[in-house]
This record gives C-alpha cells, structure tokens and sequence, in this order.
C-alpha cells in the first residue's frame, strides 16, 4: 500500500514537474478532523527561470476560500499572519510547511478524505496560473503548536472557536483565554472585530467596620451620629461595546446602569429604632478606553470617566422629606477621571494565570465642590481548563481608596456615610469564577463572586459581605 502511495506521490509530482518552469514538488495537504473548517496545504517552490516570480494566492473548487499564510512564533506562542504574496527569486525555491508558510483552506465543499486528491491552482504574478494535484494525507507526526488567534489581525473570516487542526487547539478557544468576568477591562482582539458585552454586578454591604474591628450601632452612636446605615445593595447593568482598530489597539465603551439601595436606622432623638430605606437608580458614568497592546501577554489601559450619572440624587428621608443622599449612594462622580491600567496574561497547556494593576487619578472637584478619592487596585487570578468549555478561576482582589475631597454643601452630620473622612480603605477579596465559552459560537459567559478577607478602614464605614459578576459577551 504504502508503495502504491509513494508511486502516486511520484506521478503527482512527475505530472506537475513538467507544468512550468516554476516548479511545485510534494503538494500535501492535511487531513483534517471531521467538520473541521479549516486545513492546510504545503508544497515545495521552485523557480528554474530567469525572473522572479511571485505568489499572489490560490483557488480551488474544493474550499470557499484560500489564503497564503505565515506561522510566526511571538513570545512562546504561534501566530498565523496572512500573507498577500510570497516572492520566489529567480533559480531559488521555498518550502510551504507546518509552523511556516502554508495555503490555509477555509470552509470545504465537502469533507476531505485520506488520499483524495485536491486541485488547487496555484495563481503567479505574473498571470502564470498552475493546477497542482494536491494529495491529501494524515500528518499526525507533526505537532502544532498551540496558536494565539486573537492576537491575529489577519486570520479573521474563519470562525476560530471552531477551527480543531490535528492537535492544535487554539489559545482562544479555551474558556480561560478571556479574563475572569471581575476584572476589568480586557483584551485586545483582532483587527475590525466587534465584541458587545453585558455584565451584571451585585454587591451587599452591611454596617460596619472600624479600623480592622467591626462595630456595632451604640459605637456609631457614640461617634455623635443619630443614624446608622445597616445594609446596602449595589447592582449595576454594564453594557459594553469593544471595537479593535487593528491587532495593537481596540477602543472600549461602557455605560453602567446603577441601582442602589440603603437601609438605615434611627439611634437617637424622635424615632429612635425606626428604620428607613432609600434609594436611588440611574446611569452612572460613562467610560472610554483605550487598549494597546504590548505583546501577546500584555497590554496598556487608558480609560476617560466621563461624568453621565447624577451626583446630586434625592430621596425622601425619615421626615418625608426630599434630601440628598450621601456620597455611597450617588451614581456618578461629577469629574472626568482617568485611569490608567496593566494587564498580563500568560497561558500554559493546562493553566493559566494573569494580574491586572489599576490606578485612578481623579484631577478636578465637581460642580458641589467634592470629588470621590483616587484609587488603586491590584486583581490577580489563576485558571484551569476543566473541561473543553468550563474554566475554573481563584483570584485575589486588593484596593486601596482615598477618602472624598471638599465637601457638599447639602451634607449633614447625621450619619457616618456623609462623613468625608470615612471612605478610605484598604480590602483584599478573594474570589472564585467559572468561564463557560457557548460551544461553536463566539460568545462567553463568565460568573465570578467574592468575599472580604481583610480590611482597614478610615472612620466607620459599611463592608461589603460579597460580590458577585455574571457577564455575557459576543464577538462579532
Ligand atoms: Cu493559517
């Protein structure tokens, strides 16, 4: 058999030996697994004539659709970069081979079988147009190394969560290729791609911590406060929409719709004991970002908080009244503030691990004469593929928060969340996530929920007992 093969190999050859003084020897391409929907074709290049000739593509009524394409390695991963022509000089040859230059066959016809044979016709310059009998075999033997597509600006008309190529399974298509849905920010995808994205952030607080203890109300009471918040709810809708100008930069909005809630409770004077909750709901502040990207594992953040949602929001109090509600529970700053942020991400075969570093300046007071304190946070995480769909994430969360600036004018002294001077802290979480990538779509899911492990904070202030994100998103 194997003989019988060798011989048909030779025919091939012979057959396209004599076609043209460019000159194409042992045209193989890959068998590929069923339903896959995409393969490779490689070759050997030879030019005998006098002038160079060039490369510029190849058709075949057997793919829809066939680039030239060069593996190139960039960090310890392999990237597939599309080519619009190869050169062949004049009395030289090149190899079209794994982990180099190849034919990528997009989207076949029909199913390809073990030693069919393929023709392609192989398109020149120089209006040469070849038609090779390709011969399709298995090439187990070789191993391919695992290929970040999303950092590839080319390979963009294929659906890459379906390519399975031999034993190639894409850095992309694992589940814990995109950060847990808690950090944020994110990647950088490929050129021209569009990713539309909603999260769902809920936070509980209750009431409350000094320092590193925690206190009671009679503490807060003998602070000379009258009323103490005792529990909190914070959820926000992020609606996000990505777009990559190309492979090293993509721009990002976000737009949070906020809704707060308070309890609190009256511990001195008329009412004592009675409680009372209050709310507010709206848009917070809009973002925009900028990623650029560094290397395959890392890239820069630079985001613009655009001052969208009110600061000055209103509810009734105890008395009936409509009065403004304390910092905790305003929707938006009322300052354009920027934030700057790293992100590193590193993948192995069966884990992977990153860190994002966060930094927010906030530069000018709003029109009430406060601004909310700068910020810093550090997220990092480790992940595991669990099976081919579900990662598994822990993470750990520290952030570090300055207290308010200036002060309201419509502040009172009743209650310890208008205080100005109760609002810095330093809190390390830890979480857990799970990644869930929608099998043959380019859409995620992602949860990730967490809770305190340390805290110290100025003054009094309400803790969170956990957080929890749910995020959906779609590439387009
Ligand atoms: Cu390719």
């Amino acid at each position: 058999m194997k003989k019988i093969l060798y011989f048909v190999t030779f025919l091939l050859t012979l057959n396209t030996a004599i076609a043209n003084d460019v000159i194409v020897e042992n045209p193989i391409v890959r068998l590929m697994p069923l339903n896959a929907k995409m393969t490779a074709g490689y070759f050997e290049l030879s030019n005998k004539s006098d002038n160079e000739e060039t490369l510029i593509g190849a058709k075949s009524n057997s793919f829809k659709n066939i680039e030239i394409h060069e593996s190139k390695k960039d960090g310890d991963v392999m990237q597939m970069l599309k080519r619009n022509s190869v050169s062949i000089k004049s009395k030289s040859n090149i190899k079209f081979m794994p982990m180099g230059l190849h034919l990528m066959l997009m989207n076949p016809i029909k199913q390809i079988e073990e030693n069919q044979e393929i023709s392609i016709t192989l398109i020149f310059e120089s209006g040469k147009n070849l038609d090779i009998n390709f011969l399709v075999k298995k090439m187990d033997e070789m191993k391919m190394p695992k290929m970040d597509m999303e950092n590839d600006s080319q390979c963009s008309d294929m659906d890459m969560g379906e390519m399975k190529m031999g034993n190639m399974m894409t850095n992309m298509s694992r589940p814990d290729f995109v950060f847990p849905v808690g950090v944020k920010g994110g990647k950088n995808m490929m050129a021209k791609r569009i990713m539309f994205s909603y999260k769902f952030g809920t936070m509980d607080m209750d009431c409350c911590k000094d320092s590193t203890s925690s206190v009671n109300n009679d503490f807060i009471k003998s602070l000379g406060f009258s009323m103490a918040p005792t529990d909190m709810t914070m959820d926000m809708h992020m609606f996000h929409a990505m777009y990559a100008y190309n492979k090293n930069i993509s721009l990002m909005a976000m737009l949070p719709y906020i809704e707060k809630e308070m309890d609190m409770v009256k511990l001195s004077g008329m009412n004592t004991g009675r409680t009372h909750r209050t709310s507010s709901r709206g848009i917070g502040d809009l973002s925009i970002t900028g990623l650029y990207k560094l290397s395959g594992k890392s890239n820069l953040k630079l985001s613009l908080s655009i001052p969208t949602g009110e600061f000055e929001e209103k509810d009734e109090n105890m008395m009936g009244m409509m009065k403004i509600l304390p910092y905790p529970m305003q929707l938006g700053s009322g300052t354009y503030d920027v934030t700057l942020g790293y992100s590193f991400q590193e993948i192995f075969s069966d884990w992977s691990y990153g860190f994002q570093l966060n930094a927010t300046k906030r530069f000018d007071y709003n029109s009430e004469d406060w601004r909310y304190g700068d910020r810093r946070e550090v997220s990092a995480w480790a992940a595991k593929p669990l099976f081919k769909t579900f990662s598994f994430s822990i993470g750990l969360d520290i952030e570090h928060q300055d207290n308010i600036n200036g002060k309201s004018s419509k502040r009172n002294n009743m209650t310890p969340t208008w205080n100005e001077y109760f609002h810095s802290h330093l809190r390390v979480s830890s979480n857990i996530g799970l990644n869930y990538k929608i099998p043959n779509s380019k859409s995620r899911i992602g949860l990730q929920c967490g809770v305190p492990i340390y805290e110290d904070v100025d003054g009094s202030q309400m803790v969170p007992d956990f957080k929890c994100n749910l995020g959906f998103s779609s590439m387009m």
